[in-house]
């Protein structure tokens, strides 16, 4: 089912209260043209630099978080999954500090919200193309709380606001959720579904019609997926950011920071689409063997 025949939300300057209701019931929102074609423009130019700066460099890991590689349709070195991206573009480090983040914040109320920029995962750039040599076309059922677990911390509210980069109507896959299951007890939280293996629709789950420079925001407690796109090559690519809206003591990242357990277990797990899951060095040797390095 899709959202796209409701009353579109547009976030002009703050969160309003019609936002702050739909988003309390549901767990989730969708704002239409957040930013305009040249921002997304200027957007996408800074990631593929990124992209570029840390495959000549060798960086296959930020912040304690590893990147995750594939190859792109043309056959290049492609980055799926960057964390900290901000820290490598101070382009879209002052993009955070657009005043609507800020307004977002109020969704978190009665908890004080903050723009995890040096926490959790930092501004994290998805990147998603359906082909043989893909690592990440999909994304199983999962809500992004349990990490908290994870790391010893009890699960406090936050929120992941993600600034779609392609168009991708509901059609093409994309972000799934289930709306307000944000409001279920732990036992449902940890256990509704099985976490990242399960991928199946859902009779209750909802879809969007994206647009390049809509946002959607979801409540970290929400059980979400990403569908795959029927597509192969080009017309399957989709990229996201998202940037973690956190609550608690501050816990910034850097440099010395160890990389979470579940994130060496994602490694080993072998990809269920049988799909690449490269480390930077197989991947630049992949490449050199097939002279497109
Ligand atoms: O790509 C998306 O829209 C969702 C990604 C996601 O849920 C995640 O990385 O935790
Ligand atoms: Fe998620």
């Amino acid at each position: 089912m899709t959202t796209s025949n409701k009353t579109p939300f547009f976030l002009d300057e703050t969160i309003g209260k019609d936002h702050l209701s739909f988003f309390r019931q549901h767990g989730y929102i969708h704002f239409h043209n957040f930013i305009s074609q040249e921002q997304l423009q200027t957007i996408l130019k800074e990631i593929n630099a990124v992209q570029r700066y840390l495959i000549n460099n060798n960086i296959d890991k930020v912040n304690g978080i590893p990147l995750k590689f594939g190859q792109d349709t043309d056959g290049s070195l492609m980055i799926q999954r960057i964390a900290f991206t901000s820290q490598y573009s101070e382009v879209l480090s002052n993009f955070l500090r657009d005043t609507r983040f800020t307004s977002i914040l109020q969704l978190l109320n009665p908890y004080k919200g903050r723009i995890g920029e040096f926490e959790k995962d930092g501004l994290v750039v998805n990147h998603y193309v359906n082909h043989e040599k893909s690592a990440y076309s999909q994304l199983g059922w999962h809500t992004d709380s349990p990490r908290d677990l994870f790391l010893g911390s009890r699960i406090l509210p936050m929120l992941n606001v993600g600034l779609h980069l392609d168009d991708c109507p509901f059609e093409n896959g994309g972000l799934r959720v289930l709306p307000g299951t944000h409001n279920q007890g732990l036992f449902r939280l940890l256990f509704r579904k099985k976490y990242f293996i399960d991928n199946r629709p859902d009779k209750k789950e909802v879809g969007f019609d994206i647009k390049a420079g809509d946002l959607t925001i979801h409540d970290g407690r929400l059980w979400h997926r990403v569908q795959q796109s029927p597509f192969e090559g080009e017309a399957s690519r989709r990229r996201v950011m998202y940037i973690p809206i956190v609550t608690g003591a501050y816990q910034p990242k850097d440099a010395n920071s160890a990389t979470p357990f579940y994130h060496k277990l994602a490694r080993l797990k072998k990809n269920p689409n049988g799909n690449v899951n490269w480390s930077l060095a197989e991947g630049k040797a992949a490449l050199v063997q097939k002279n497109i390095a």
